[in-house]
Parts: structure tokens; C-alpha cells; sequence
């Protein structure tokens, strides 16, 4: 758009006297008279065809001659020539010349034809109809390319060649091209027909099939545009809404002879795919019944992938993130990672022990972290490979997150240092939401990896399904549209095109910054696995499949017909790699152990001891120095910049937090303040990342203050604590809890000095995650032996709110704990509590104080090591005025409480306690508000759970026992069926080892985590409240 207009602002009136040298010399003078000139008192613009769209390209046109009259075609010239002469309207036009095939040299005659003559309107139409021609070529010419190896099928499931394109594959076929004229049935082909074929025409800027020329036959622009568009190369890109991006992408695709390599390219492209193909050979000859989700049939992912990181890092990037899933893992753990083969294949061998904690995970899902030298680019270049579960998918945003981290860290804002790839199979890409949730991170900025390469393995098949039953949309990877990523479909059997397109991407990557996707088109040689019969559902495939040469070996006949390689040096190259295999082989026998850590993807260098333990087994007090507390509280309730004007509520809300201070207490916002501030000043970056985190659901946060007065002015009180801090990131995330979850799972994987928190609008939402939470958080330790200390913060209550919004859902974290609910642990064991939490697969928490939660997320960062903690946080209790604590609670010396004892009258006489009811998060209100009403402060104790997970034995053994004459009841909100009592009743029970029951008091089983009737909620409340304080309440089941 702008450089029409820039061309078109140059037309300017001309005298008859003047020349086109003048002309040209004169632009300055024309960009300021355009205005009045344009369609007045040009001569050109005086022309009877000049409307719409046709008087674009004339300008163009026109610009162009005044530019140089020989980049138009002759016609053009005379024509322009003659109205500038004062030719009267209509009369300028002289026919274009026609040319013989591919003789552009006879134009030179054109010169001699002066001869006026009315048909400006065809010339017109004619230039319009090979602009529009050449568009449908970007556009859809890769619906015609030949994608796949095959042969059989159609990439983009439809077999139709698009209407505006004229040649099908067969190529400036004559009769090809007189069918496809036929079928357009209104005024021919844009008016085209084959007579114009050996016409010349001057090509717009917005093509680069001319390379030198800035004119081609009609012909010869067709050939060129099936040569850029309709080969082994699918390029889609004509929804990008940039020019320059357009432009970028078409002048690597469309200028003749772009895709050269040189001879020690091509050599090296066939070692990588011997290496890549005689890989999965050796493992099948080794372990011919295992499955190991071999690459065959798309063994140039190897090279692929090698090229990307190669190019990446000539362009600057030394460290690579990857995940992808089974398919061809162990390959690119041996021949991209370079793990060490003998690790590899020691993991087929079923009698090596376990040397590592944990249950270990299968060998095509484990992890990897390599640094070695790029031998191409000669530079460091650190790999790393995401573990990653079965969940297809599941490991883009934590791929993401990692990366995202990796370059925070190293201060690569813009991502020239640390980049990501992510693989993915077909029907995986197209099928998984996740990919959606995962692009729709790629470009916001607290989460944007400034640029991902996703190479997706296409090999036409998902398990045993047709791509037809597995996708609506043409392509696997119509889903990058949604981000404007290009995206590239390359036949897979032509290793050279793929070695292309690969490159482009990574250029692409290095350049805009942005996504790009890379689609493998080819074949799976044998079933889903190796066991598997693929012939059962795709017999004519698997024929063909039959019958196809494997690439390697046509590559390899290429080259030799090429004289690049003769026949013995490529059988060198083969039984090089084989010896390789073998020597690893041989190594692999003498590995008496299987060390899974040996496959972290994410080591921590410093934190463990060097044999990988914790560095001590204790936890240092979580209190803060008074005056620590007063800064933070004094910043938190302060605008710290210079004519910032804040919301007058907000003010009140300052103001109450300030009151706070002043009286040396915290409620829950503070509390989070203190927390957050104190592990920022002692150089812990903290990340709080979720739906609205930023002010908060609940209005209580206010993390980031806005100017009423000036458009996203904002300002973060927590950044402007102290000179020297940690930086403080909050950040408001998309509307995605699987996307966000998982990519603040990676982000807390890069590093275990930093406080990562991902927060759910409402807690329930957390099953929108379950994967990341069941898959990864969950057992992710036990699987691959890495920590990681992610913090989910899930609101959850019952407050009369309906079935949703209520429930985080604690029964099902508390299901998926790995602590034993029938055995005593040795309470004598010094540290119990630290051994508890450094055995355990997670924590639990539900504070009833703001006090607590401050000290349990300092904690989670003080602790020795790592790992996940769920924290049910308070809705109501955020403003509740007795959910306050006091600053002596938060003191040096102070810590976590795992459970806070009945402290008041009961307590002091213990024995005369007739019922301790146990309970956890906001219910204690509820509870204490009620044992006052009925004055039972004596009979009733009320003790907190307030770390649910591992559960405190000790200290509930001390509570149990202190109340001799006491029943013991669990008291809950949630419904009996959910909530925490089915993990805490067997618990409490081997506590006091079965010697009395444990009571319920709490709602009934249920279907719905809570009701939509407010009056129902009401009367639940009271009814479990009854018999929480009714004495007699068991008596009958006792
Ligand atoms: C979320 C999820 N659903 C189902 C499966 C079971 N599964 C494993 S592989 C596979 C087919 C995947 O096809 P594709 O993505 O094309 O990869 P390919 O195996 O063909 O390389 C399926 C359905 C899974 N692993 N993950």
C-alpha cells in the first residue's frame, strides 16, 4: 500500500517538450503537487479505460517508466511517450508485441511499431490478469505442490487444483492449459487466453519470479511461478497482513535459482541422513520386538532439525530448547542432542536396576541437557530436550515457559540467544487445543519466546486414523494461521527442498522474531509401532509404502549420478556410523545401573550438593525483621512515583493497608506483599502469572497501579522497593489454564531461585490444567527426577456462589499425595517435618491466616529443595476483619505453622474437653463464631490442618493426645464426598492408632460441589454447624 502510493504521488504533470530524463529528475517537485495533479491534469489520467483498480496500475506502471522506461514493457513506453506528446485521450495505445518462446530479445522491435491503436482497454486487462495471475500462485499454488512422497494422497485433502491457476502439475501442458481455460467460464481466463502466452508483460513489485528482468512472456511467468510454488515446496503465507513479511518470504521462494547448496552441503545433508536412517536400522536389528516409535519414513527430521539449530546459530542463538513427542525421540536424542548411544541403549535392557529415587518413565519420554560445539558454526551450543509425558502436546507450553525463563535469566529480551523448537505429529497438531492455547502465548509480552520453530512430522497418519476422520481444515497446521505464522509444506523424499525450507524458517525465526512452521510431509514405514500392523487399516498406503525407496537411499543415487559422492565413499560413510553403533553397543553392556538423572533436561547447577542431595536437611526461620516488614507495608500502601494519579477506591484501599501497618498487622494482600517483597530483596525473582492476577479477582491485589489520567501509565510498587532487588514480574495471562499452567511449569524449571506462581480465577478452573497438573506437577519428580517449585494459588470456598466458583477441588490433590495414609512414620526422626516435605511428590496448604500463608510461600523458597505447592486461598477471608495477623507472627524466629492448636480456654484445661473438632481454611471462622454463640469455648477445641499434605502427623498426635477425654470429629464445608475428609480420617486415624473414631460433620455427599440455591447453602451451613457442636451428635453410632 504505501509504495503504490509513494509511485503514485509521483505523477505529475508533463509538458509536451519534456523528456523522460527530465521527468525522473523532477520527484521531489511531484510528492508535493500529487494532490492536485493526480487524476486532473496528468496526461495519463485524461485516459478513457483509467478507473478503479485499472488506474492503480497504471500509476504503477506509470512510476515505474518514470523511474526507468525500460522497465516496462515497450508498449508501456510508447504509449506513455506519446500521451506525455500530447496524443489526444484513446489514441496513445500501440499493440504489445507477441514473442516467439522465450525470446525476449525481440522485443528490441517493438521500437518500430508507432502506429497508434485503440485497444488500451486489453493491454489494461491483460497486465491485470497476470498480476492477478501471479497472486493466485501465492496464494494457493500450494494446493498443487507435490507434497507427498507418496504420491497417493493430497496434503491438503482436497485433490482439486484451484480454478485461477492455469497449469495443473503436467506443466504449461498446452492441453492442460486449454481445459483450465474452459473451465472459467466468465470472460475466459482474466480475459487470458493462448494467445497471449508468448505475450510480454511487466511484472509488479510484489513478485521476484523475474530475478534481473523486470518483464516476462506470459509463459515464462507461469513456468517460474509453478517452478517457486507448485514443486516440492508449499509455502503459505498470503494471510500474514505485513508486506514486508510477504515480501520477505516471497523473495526466498520465488527467485530463480535461490535454492542452491553447495557440494560439501550436500555431502554433509547425506551423512546426516545416514546417520538418521542407520540409527533406526540398528535399533531394529538389535531390539526388532521393541517399540521405540522409530522415524522411518521421515528420516530427514534429523537433518531438518540440524540445519534449524545450525542456521540459528550462525545467527547468534546458543541455546535450543526442544520438545517433541515419541516419534523419533531416541533419534534426536543421539543424532541432535548427541546423548551418548550407549545411554540410549541401555535403556532397552530390562534387568538394569534403578539407581535413581522415583519410578522412572519410558525411554522415548525422558529429558536431555547437552552443551557441546556446533561443528558447523564452530560456537557452544547448549540442547535441551523437555521431558514429557504421552499427553501429546501437553509439553508446548512448558517448552515455552522454560524458554521463556532461560532468556529472562540471560537478559535476551529479544530472543537472539534462546530460542525454542517444538515438533509435533499431525494428527497431534490438529487435534490438541493446547497447540491453539500454546500460539496464543507466542506473541504477548510477558510470554512471547520471540519465536518458535515448529516442525510438524506429517506423516499422513495418526495412529490408525485417516486424516480425513482426524481434521476439518485442509492442513494439520491451518492453526499457525491463527498468529500469522508462515507456514512451509515440503515434500519429505526431496532432501534438499527440506534442508530449504528449513533454513528459511530459522531466518525467518531470527528475523521477525515470530513464529514459523515447518511441515514434513511423508510416510510411516511401519504401524504406529513397531508391533503394529499397520495393513489392517490402510492396506493401499502400506502398498505403496512397499514399494517406496527409503530417501536415504534415493538421495544417495542422487548424488552419485550428480558426481557429488561416488559409490564407496557413501559405504564408507554407512559402516563409519555402524561401527559407531556398535562400539556404543558394546559399551552399552558394561552399564550395571540406569541413572535417570542422567536425563534431566533442566540441572541446577550450585543447588544440590555435587552427588545431587539437598545441601542441608533443615529450614531457616521464615520471619522478617521489623523493619523489613514496616518497608514493604509502607510500599504497599504508597504511589512510589511522581504525579501519578490512582483511582480515588484505590486510595481508600491504600489507606486501609496503611492503617494496617501502622498497627503492625497484615490481612491477605499484605501478607502476600511481605512474602513476595522479603524473597525479592534477597534476589529471588517471584513471577505471579494467571487470568487478572494483576489487580487480582477479587479486587485485593492491586499489584499494578494505573494512571487515571494517562493511557497505560502504570506503575509496580513491588519493583520499587529497594535499589538491588530481584525484579518482580506480574503479569495478567490469556484466557488459558493449560496453556498458562504449563508454561509457568517450564518457567519454574529453569531455575530454582525464583518463586513462580500461577493463580486460577476461581479454583475449580484448575481442571481445565488436569494434564499439566496430573502429568507433570504431580508425578514429575518421580518420572524424571526433577524438582520443580511451582506454586498454584487456588481460590476455593464455599460462600453460597453455586456449584461453580466454589471448589478447587482439594480432594483430588489430596488423592494424588504419595504419603501413606495407614502408616506411622519414625516421629522421632530429627528434621521430620523437612524429610516429610523433601519425600513427599508435593505440598498442600489451606491457611486460615494471612500470617501463615506468608510464611509458607517464603518457605517454599527457603526449603533446601524443591516442590510444587497447592495453596487453597480464601475468597471471603480476604476482607474477613478477624483474618488478620500481627506482626509478632511474622518476626525472626517465626515460622510455618503445619498446625495451629486450640490456644484458647479449652486448651488451657484440656481434660475437660469433650469434643476437638479439626478442620482447615475458612470454616474455623464459621466454627469459632458458632462455639461462642453457644458458649462451648471449655468443651470444644478447634485445631487447624493447615498443611494438609504431607500430613502432620507429629503434631496432631501431641494435639490428639492432649485431649484424653475428647471425641475426635473432622469438620469440613465441602460436601462429605469431596474436600479433605477421606484423606484426613484414615491419616488422623493411624495418628491415634484406631483408638477412637474419627466424626464427620460437614455437608452431605453430593453430586454438585455446591449448591445454586443461597437458602440451601444457608441451611447446609447451620445443619453441619449443629452437629459440629451437638455432643450427643455420635453417641448414636458409637
Ligand atoms: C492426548 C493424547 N491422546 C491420545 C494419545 C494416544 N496416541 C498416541 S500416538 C497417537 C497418534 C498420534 O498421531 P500423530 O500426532 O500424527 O503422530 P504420529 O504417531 O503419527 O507420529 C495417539 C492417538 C496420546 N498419546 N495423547
Amino acid at each position: 500500500m504505501f509504495h503504490l502510493r509513494t509511485c503514485a504521488s509521483k505523477l505529475r504533470p508533463l509538458t509536451a517538450s519534456q523528456t523522460v530524463q527530465t521527468l525522473s529528475q523532477n520527484k521531489a517537485a511531484a510528492v508535493r503537487t500529487f494532490q492536485q495533479i493526480r487524476c486532473v491534469s496528468a496526461p495519463v489520467a485524461a485516459e478513457p479505460f483509467l478507473s478503479g483498480t485499472s488506474s492503480n496500475y497504471v500509476e504503477e506502471m506509470y512510476c515505474a517508466w518514470l523511474e526507468n522506461p525500460k522497465s516496462v514493457h515497450k508498449s508501456w513506453d510508447i504509449f506513455f511517450r506519446n500521451t506525455n506528446a500530447g496524443a489526444p485521450p484513446g489514441t496513445a495505445y500501440q499493440s504489445p508485441l507477441t514473442l516467439s518462446r522465450g525470446s525476449l530479445a525481440t522485443m528490441a522491435h517493438a521500437q518500430s511499431l508507432v502506429e497508434a491503436q485503440p485497444n488500451v482497454d486489453k493491454l489494461v486487462e491483460d497486465h491485470l490478469a497476470v498480476q492477478s495471475l501471479i497472486r493466485a500462485y501465492q496464494i494457493r499454488g500450494h494446493h498443487v505442490a507435490q507434497l507427498d512422497p507418496l504420491g497417493i494422497l493430497d496434503a491438503d485433502l482436497d485433490s482439486s487444483v484451484p480454478a485461477d491457476i492455469i497449469s495443473s502439475t503436467d506443466k504449461l501442458d498446452l492441453a492442460v492449459f486449454k481445459e483450465r481455460l474452459g473451465m472459467l467460464t466468465v470472460g475466459g481466463f482474466y480475459g487470458l487466453d493462448e494467445s497471449d502466452l508468448d505475450k510480454v508483460f511487466h511484472l509488479p513489485t510484489t513478485t521476484f519470479i523475474g530475478g534481473q528482468e523486470s518483464a516476462l512472456p506470459l509463459r515464462e511467468i507461469i513456468r517460474r511461478l509453478e517452478m517457486a510454488y507448485c514443486q516440492h515446496i508449499g509455502v503459505e503465507f498470503m494471510f500474514i497482513n505485513d508486506l514486508e513479511q510477504c515480501q520477505w518470504i516471497r523473495q526466498k521462494f520465488e527467485t530463480p535459482g535461490i535454492m542452491q547448496f553447495t557440494n560439501e552441503e550436500k555431502r554433509t545433508l547425506l551423512a546426516r541422513l545416514v546417520r538418521s536412517t542407520r540409527f533406526e536400522e540398528f535399533l531394529h536389528r538389535k531390539w526388532s520386538s521393541e517399540k521405540r516409535f522409530g522415524l522411518e519414513g521421515c528420516e530427514v527430521l534429523i537433518p531438518a532439525l540440524k540445519t534449524i539449530i545450525d542456521k540459528s546459530s550462525e545467527n547468534g542463538v546458543d541455546y535450543v530448547i526442544m520438545g517433541m513427542p515419541h516419534r523419533g525421540r531416541l533419534n534426536v536424542l543421539a543424532n541432535v542432542i548427541r546423548k551418548e548411544l550407549e545411554q540410549i541403549f541401555c535403556q532397552f535392557d530390562s534387568k538394569l536396576e534403578a539407581a535413581d529415587e522415583g519410578s522412572g518413565d519410558m525411554k522415548y519420554h525422558l529429558g536431555m541437557y547437552h552443551r557441546r560445539i556446533n561443528r558447523v558454526t564452530d560456537r557452544n551450543i547448549t540442547l535441551s530436550l523437555v521431558a514429557n509425558p504421552s499427553h501429546l502436546e501437553a509439553a508446548d507450553p512448558v517448552v515455552m515457559g522454560k524458554t521463556k525463563a532461560e532468556q529472562f535469566y540471560c537478559g535476551d529480551t529479544e530472543g537472539k540467544k534462546v530460542m525454542s523448537i517444538l515438533l509435533h505429529g499431525d494428527a497431534a497438531f490438529a487435534g490438541q487445543g493446547i497447540v491453539y492455547e500454546t500460539f496464543h502465548l507466542s506473541d504477548l509480552p510477558s510470554y512471547t519466546t520471540h519465536g518458535t520453530v515448529h516442525v510438524v512430522v506429517n506423516n499422513q497418519i495418526g495412529f490408525t486414523t485417516d486424516p480425513r476422520m482426524a481434521r476439518s481444515s485442509p492442513y494439520p497446521t491451518d492453526v499457525a494461521r491463527v498468529v500469522n505464522a508462515p507456514i512451509f509444506h515440503v515434500n519429505s523424499d526431496d532432501p534438499e527442498a527440506v534442508m530449504y525450507v528449513c533454513k528459511v524458517a530459522a531466518e525467518w525465526r531470527s528475523t521477525f522474531h515470530k513464529d514459523v512452521v515447518v511441515d514434513l510431509v511423508c510416510y510411516r514405514r511401519n504401524g504406529h509401532n513397531e508391533m503394529d500392523e499397520p495393513m489392517f487399516t490402510q492396506p493401499l498406503m502400506y502398498k505403496q509404502i512397499r514399494k517406496q525407496k527409503p530417501v536415504l537411499q534415493k538421495y544417495a543415487e542422487l548424488l552419485v549420478s550428480q558426481g557429488v559422492v561416488n559409490q564407496p565413499e557413501y559405504e564408507e560413510e554407512i559402516s563409519k556410523y555402524d561401527k559407531i553403533c556398535e562400539e556404543a553397543f558394546a559399551r552399552s553392556k558394561d552399564e550395571k545401573i540406569l541413572h535417570i538423572k542422567h536425563w534431566l533436561d533442566s540441572p541446577w547447577p550450585g543447588f544440590f550438593t555435587l552427588d545431587g542431595q539437598p545441601r542441608s536437611m533443615t529450614c531457616p526461620s521464615t520471619g522478617l525483621e521489623e523493619d523489613v516488614l514496616a518497608h514493604i507495608g509502607n510500599v504497599a500502601s504508597s504511589v512510589p512515583v511522581e504525579n501519578f494519579t490512582i483511582h480515588g477506591g484505590l486510595s481508600r484501599i491504600l489507606k486501609t493497608r496503611r492503617e494496617l501497618v501502622t498497627n503492625r498487622t497484615v490481612d491477605w494482600a499484605l501478607a502476600e506483599y511481605m512474602a513476595f517483597g522479603s524473597l525479592l530483596k534477597e534476589g529471588i525473582h517471584v513471577r505471579l502469572s494467571g487470568q487478572d492476577v494483576e489487580r487480582g479477582t477479587f479486587s485485593h491485589r492491586h499489584h499494578v497501579l494505573h494512571d487515571q489520567n494517562v493511557d497505560k501509565r502504570t506503575c509496580i510498587p513491588m519493583n520499587h522497593l529497594w535499589p538491588s532487588q530481584a525484579p518482580y514480574t506480574v503479569c495478567n495471562s490469556s484466557l488459558s489454564e493449560y496453556g498458562v499452567l504449563g508454561f509457568e511449569l517450564g518457567f519454574a524449571m529453569a531455575s530454582p531461585n525464583a518463586l513462580v506462581l500461577w493463580e486460577a480465577q476461581f479454583g475449580d478452573f484448575n481442571n481445565m490444567a488436569q494434564c499439566i497438573i496430573d502429568q507433570f506437577i504431580c508425578p514429575g519428580q518421580a518420572k524424571w527426577v526433577r524438582q520443580n517449585g511451582i506454586v498454584l494459588l487456588l481460590p476455593h470456598g464455599m460462600e453460597g456462589m453455586g456449584p461453580e466458583h466454589s471448589s478447587a477441588r482439594p480432594e483430588r490433590f489430596l488423592q494424588m499425595c504419595n504419603d501413606d495414609p495407614d502408616v506411622l512414620p519414625d516421629l522421632t526422626e530429627s528434621n521430620f517435618d523437612i524429610n516429610q516435605l523433601y519425600d513427599c511428590n508435593w505440598v498442600v496448604v489451606n491457611c486460615s491466616t494471612p500470617g501463615n500463608f506468608f510464611h509458607v510461600l517464603r518457605r517454599q523458597i527457603l526449603l533446601p529443595f524443591r516442590k510444587p505447592l497447592i495453596v487453597f486461598t480464601p475468597k471471603s477471608l480476604l476482607r474477613h476483619p478477624e483474618a488478620r495477623t500481627n506482626f509478632d507472627e511474622m518476626l525472626p524466629g517465626t515460622h510455618f505453622q503445619r498446625v495451629i492448636p486450640e490456644d484458647g480456654p479449652a486448651a488451657q484445661a484440656p481434660e475437660n474437653v469433650k469434643r476437638v473438632l479439626f478442620c482447615t481454611g475458612k470454616v474455623y471462622y464459621d466454627l469459632t463464631r458458632e462455639r461462642k454463640a453457644r458458649d462451648m469455648t471449655e468443651q470444644v477445641a478447634i485445631t487447624r490442618i493447615e498443611q494438609l499434605s504431607p500430613f502432620p502427623f507429629d503434631l496432631l498426635l501431641k494435639e490428639a493426645q492432649k485431649y484424653p477425654n475428647a471425641e475426635l470429629a473432622w469438620c469440613q464445608e465441602e460436601h462429605k464426598n469431596q474436600g479433605y475428609y477421606d484423606y484426613v480420617k484414615p491419616r488422623l486415624r493411624t495418628t491415634i492408632d484406631r483408638a477412637k473414631p474419627v466424626w464427620y460433620a460437614g455437608r452431605d455427599p453430593a453430586a454438585a460441589p455446591a449448591t445454586g440455591n443461597k437458602k440451601t447453602h444457608l441451611t447446609e451451613l447451620q445443619r453441619f454447624l449443629d452437629t459440629a457442636f451437638d455432643l450427643d451428635a455420635f453417641k448414636k453410632f458409637s
